[in-house]
């Protein structure tokens, strides 16, 4: 990525990851993209700091590290459970992941979520300087270009959603949706992972708005703004270093240890109802149903750490999966074998990787996924010459890219069941064959390349209208 010395970039998300480097703790794959791109860039990090404080004040709490500077802001209690508790997390993420049954809608969430917005616009904008780029991320922050232009920033503002855009038939049960959606024309470029992301956006502005749609350009009244599709990737060469460090090969070498030769299958997932672990367990379930002969052959190890504590929802989908999984294990295991670890802990970068590549079978069933990047990191970890095989699920981001995947239907246990079997009985020329395609679309089309796309694209949104130089 070519470094501009005019233009700073701005990036503005609910929070802020101080770049710790790669192996600390369970960072997440968002954080870990954003910090590579603005230690390329330079500029300012701006976000919740994941504090709460009695009365909002807006005092801004700078720090340097490693070539990034955050600036992260304490919020309300209140801010915190109608706005990221809420709106957020009760109302967008359900709804984006296509589960209207699990979505709420309280007007006080809406409103929490508008005035934390509006709090973040005025707090950040005097840190903004003419010619800064302003790249804005996800859900949290749909409105906060709007509230930007509202308070004069004539910046080019790009905004990119990690998650998928939902049908316009579900988004149509949002109240307020539309007001949503136009506040988003304020943008000068919006990204998706997908196409299939892109077009469901397409469809809902042009059906329910009246958008038109021309050459990547969508138009509203006097307002357009540019839409691309720019899959994230991973820091590949970071975790192909990390796999082959000291903690990933002792890690490796403890599962191989612990394995006594059966071959371990294995998913890494937030403990979130969108990432398909009841139909992941029920498909495995099924598979050593179909196949008795295979039961002491293999084990599956699913490391989930919790996220989202505080939501009822997640608490539920907890209890869930520890029924489950203490069902099958009590109904299958043998004095000398478990079929499935469950692992409620997160694991250090390094050591993930190290498991990831011990692992025969990387096991990735989301429901809806915007992308997911554990398989990226599942296929970057493998050895080049025994590769393991990726199963994936059709309805992730990831699948438009990665054909060569065994691409299942997550919600259909035969089809998990199925692929599990192709997977073991898979020639290792076959692996090898697949693998290689994978592992050059991981390496070519990495996080750099997915930020430095956005960013360039964000450049040519619209002339810049560049300041008068300083005296
Ligand atoms: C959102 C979108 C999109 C997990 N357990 C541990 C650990 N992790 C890391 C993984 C991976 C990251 O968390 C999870 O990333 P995903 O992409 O799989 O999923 P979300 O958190 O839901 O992310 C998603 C992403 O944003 C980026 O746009 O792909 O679709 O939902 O990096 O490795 N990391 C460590 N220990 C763990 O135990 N260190």
């Amino acid at each position: 990525m070519t470094r501009s010395t005019e233009s700073r970039l701005i990036v503005i998300s609910n929070r802020v990851s101080a770049p710790k480097g790669s192996n600390s703790g369970s960072q997440g794959g968002l954080a870990v993209a954003l910090a590579a791109a603005l230690r390329e860039n330079g500029g300012i990090w701006f976000g919740w700091s994941g504090e709460v404080t009695e009365q909002f004040t807006g005092q801004i709490n700078f720090q340097r590290e490693q070539g990034v500077t955050t600036a992260v802001v304490d919020l309300e209690e209140q801010d915190v459970e109608e706005y990221y508790e809420g709106y957020a997390n009760r109302t967008l993420w359900p709804l984006f992941h296509y589960r209207i049954d699990l979505a709420e809608y309280e007007r006080e969430f809406a409103g929490g979520y508008q005035r934390t917005n509006e709090r973040f616009a005025d707090t950040v904008r005097p840190l903004i300087e003419p010619d800064d780029l302003i790249w804005i991320q996800d859900y949290h922050m749909f409105p906060l270009g709007a509230e930007l232009r509202r308070r004069g920033c004539q910046n080019q503002i790009g905004f990119f959603l990690h998650i998928p855009w939902p049908p316009r038939r579900l988004l149509g049960t949002l109240p307020g949706a539309q007001a949503l959606v136009e506040s988003m024309f304020e943008y000068d470029l919006i990204g998706f992972h997908t196409e299939e992301w892109l077009e469901s956006f397409c469809d809902y502005a042009t059906h329910e708005m009246g958008a038109k749609i021309e050459n990547g350009v969508a138009t509203l009244g006097d307002r357009c703004v540019r839409l691309i599709a720019d899959p994230i990737g991973i820091d590949a060469k970071e975790f192909a270093e990390a796999s082959a460090g000291v903690q990933a090969r002792l890690a490796f070498r403890r599962m191989r240890d612990s394995a006594d030769g059966r071959d371990m299958i294995v998913g890494v997932d937030r403990l979130d109802y969108s990432k398909g672990l009841e139909e992941r367990f029920s498909g495995y379930e099924r598979f050593l149903i179909e196949h008795p002969e295979e039961r002491k052959e293999v084990f599956l190890l699913q490391i989930a750490p919790p996220s989202r504590v505080s939501v009822e929802t997640y608490r539920r989908i907890r209890n869930s999966l520890e029924g489950l999984s203490g069902r099958i294990n009590g109904e299958y295991a043998d004095v000398d074998w478990v079929p499935i670890r469950y692992v409620n802990q997160g694991y250090p970068r390094d050591v993930l990787a190290g498991i990831y590549r011990a692992a025969k079978i990387g096991l990735v069933t989301p429901l809806r996924d915007g992308m997911n990047l554990v398989a990226k990191e599942y296929v970057a970890a493998q050895n080049p010459e025994d590769p393991g095989v990726l199963i994936l699920s059709k309805f992730a981001g990831a699948a438009e890219q990665m054909q060569e995947a065994l691409l299942i239907n997550p919600y259909s246990a035969e089809e998990i069941a199925d692929a599990i079997q192709q997977a073991l009985r898979m020639s290792k020329d076959e692996r090898i064959r697949r693998w290689t395609v994978l592992m050059d679309g991981v390496q070519r089309e990495d996080v750099t390349w997915w930020a430095t796309r956005f960013l360039d694209a964000l450049k040519q949104a619209r002339p810049v209208v560049t300041a008068p130089e300083k005296a």
